[in-house]
């Protein structure tokens, strides 16, 4: 029997299937020539972030089969389900409230009757007023010296956020300090993000929310040992050069970490949308309190609109369905995210938890077993560089790969004409991708014959531009919250609890089992099947060699 979150289900999803075949063979070019207003009609300003959405493959009836599908989805309910502090996380049996992470002082968000807005300002002065000493100097480390380092710990949610918020706001961040991110267990990472820090500067930041994540106990225990040798050995110097990001004060007390310096946040926020509660303490000290509050105002900005604008006027509702459009009727697999600013070569790494890690699911809210796909694959890297490597594959390649252009009016560095060339590449690349290139124009090039079909591009590949005003830490907030919002309305779409991760959790228990079996001096009784056996045993043999 079909389960009633099945969008198969749904009535616009049999309307969209049939629709698909009459939209399939049409060209952009067509849609565009029928329409002459289409490029002014099909965009949208809201939140401060403008989306021209007219070159994807759709129709007026198209988008309205898709805002049918939204509706009989529940999607209003779910909204409002999730706004409100109702648990909808239902396999971890939780809220799911970032955005109370970002409702302004004397906003009430309700969790079991208590309203949890106050604790999350709490939080936030606590860790305006530890930057405030610490850029200001007044927080000494143990030998008497202001802090210029600082070290974010941590990984997954509490790492790719934390490192692309930095990255992004670098423009905005103090120069006079250095801000590095360590997140992998492989010790390259703390020895590289190490190596040329003096230990009587530097601040770590242990960032977890369970504190018990392996990889990120494991470089905290290893950064104590290194403060520890570089400042005398002291045990009391761990209070003035560690502070913790948990919602597990036990276990930041046994690390050795005074709770007086820990900033808590709480289990209603997932990992891969906790950038805007405590685990953004290194955000806040590289770009100041009052910067991180108009980040914080960008994100609230953007939920409102998702939360109150009809679905035909959403931004965050009309990016998902276009996603879903070509994800389970064209059979996309992947869409490209190409973020025109340098500062945001991050994005894409976190754009890729954020989407994956939430809608990387086969299994339904009931337990049923989804039916059609789930999540695509995100990926990019910033423009322009992007173009000299995988845009032959966009531009030519056999896979329709629908792509999100991200551009910016004004530059942080305006440099000579470095801005107008970055955003014409841009419009050049949309615009190409759209409407191709025709036999008959490269022809008309005098290209000789043998060549013309290599330099025909078919065109009718869609994409989305996004343009803000300025990469500021406000556009910031309204761009990370447009993306979460349009994963939560795909996850809806699908049916699916986009605020667990047992894939994730899975990893984190299977490599403690395979742990001793490597260290053990004595010849372990292997389990495993006869093609991990080996490789433990042959790993065992070349440590044994040294080599
Ligand atoms: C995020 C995931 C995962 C998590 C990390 C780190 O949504 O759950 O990426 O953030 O595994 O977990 P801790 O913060 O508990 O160390």
């Amino acid at each position: 029997m079909t389960s009633p979150l099945s969008p198969e289900a749904r009535p616009a999803w049999s309307a969209l299937a049939t629709h698909y075949d009459m939209i399939a063979p049409l060209h952009l070019r067509d849609l565009f020539a029928q329409d002459p207003q289409r490029g002014e009609r099909l965009c949208l300003e809201a939140a401060g972030v403008f989306l021209d959405y007219s070159k994807n493959r759709v129709t007026d009836q198209t988008l309205g089969l898709l805002f049918q599908l939204a509706a009989q989805s529940g999607l209003r309910q779910r909204i409002d389900a999730m706004f409100s502090g109702e648990r909808i996380n239902l396999t971890e049996g939780r809220p799911v409230l970032h955005t109370a992470l970002r409702a302004p002082r004397g906003a009430s968000v309700l969790v079991d009757g208590e309203n949890v807005v106050p604790q999350v300002h709490e939080v936030l002065d606590r860790m305006s007023a530890f930057c405030d000493q610490v850029r200001g100097g007044a927080w000494k480390g143990h030998t008497g010296k202001p802090i210029k380092n600082v070290v974010n710990v941590g990984i997954g949610g509490s790492d790719l956020g934390p490192a692309m918020a930095y990255q992004a706001l670098q423009h905005f961040a103090r120069r006079d300090m250095r801000f590095r991110f360590v997140s992998n267990v492989d010790g390259t990472d703390f020895a590289e993000a190490t190596r040329d820090l003096d230990p009587e500067q530097t601040l770590f930041v242990i960032a977890s929310k369970t504190f018990t994540t392996l990889e990120t106990m494991t470089n905290a225990h290893t950064a104590r040992a290194w403060s520890l040798a570089g400042l005398g050995g002291d045990p009391q110097s761990v209070q003035r050069h560690f502070v913790a990001l948990s919602t597990n004060a036990e276990a930041v007390a046994a690390f050795g970490i005074d709770t007086k310096q820990m900033f808590g946040f709480w289990d209603w926020v997932g990992g891969r949308y906790s950038m805007d509660s405590a685990i953004g303490l290194s955000t806040m000290l590289a770009v100041g309190p009052g910067a991180f509050k108009d980040m914080l105002a960008g994100f609230h900005e953007m939920d409102e609109h998702f939360r109150t604008a009809p679905f035909d006027r959403n931004l965050p509702v009309i990016k998902a369905l276009l996603s879903i459009w070509y994800n389970d009727f064209f059979g996309a697999q992947t869409v490209a995210v190409l973020p025109y600013s340098q500062y945001l070569k991050r994005f894409p790494a976190y754009l890729q938890q954020l989407a994956m890690e939430s809608n990387g699911k086969h299994i339904r809210l009931d337990g049923s077993r989804v039916d059609v796909d789930t999540s695509p694959i995100y990926w990019g890297e910033p423009g322009t560089n992007g173009q000299h490597s995988f845009y032959q594959l966009i531009h030519q390649g056999t896979r329709l790969i629908p792509s999100d252009f991200i551009a910016f009016a004004h530059s942080n560095n305006p440099l000579g004409r470095h801005h107008d060339l970055l955003v014409a590449n841009v419009f050049a690349q949309a615009e190409s991708l759209a409407f191709g290139k025709t036999t008959a124009q490269v022809e008309a090039e005098g290209t000789p014959a043998a060549l013309v079909p290599h330099r025909v591009f078919d065109g009718n590949r869609p994409s989305n531009v996004l343009m803000l005003d300025r990469l500021t830490p406000k556009a910031l907030g309204r761009l990370v919250a447009l993306y979460e919002h349009d994963v939560f309305t795909q996850g809806v779409i699908w049916g699916i609890d986009s605020f667990d991760q047992w894939g994730v959790e899975l990893g984190k228990v299977l490599a403690s089992r395979i742990v001793p079996e490597l260290v053990d001096e004595s010849t372990p009784d292997l389990s495993h099947d006869s093609s991990t056996n080996a490789l433990i045993r042959r790993y065992r043999e070349l440590k044994r060699a040294g080599h």
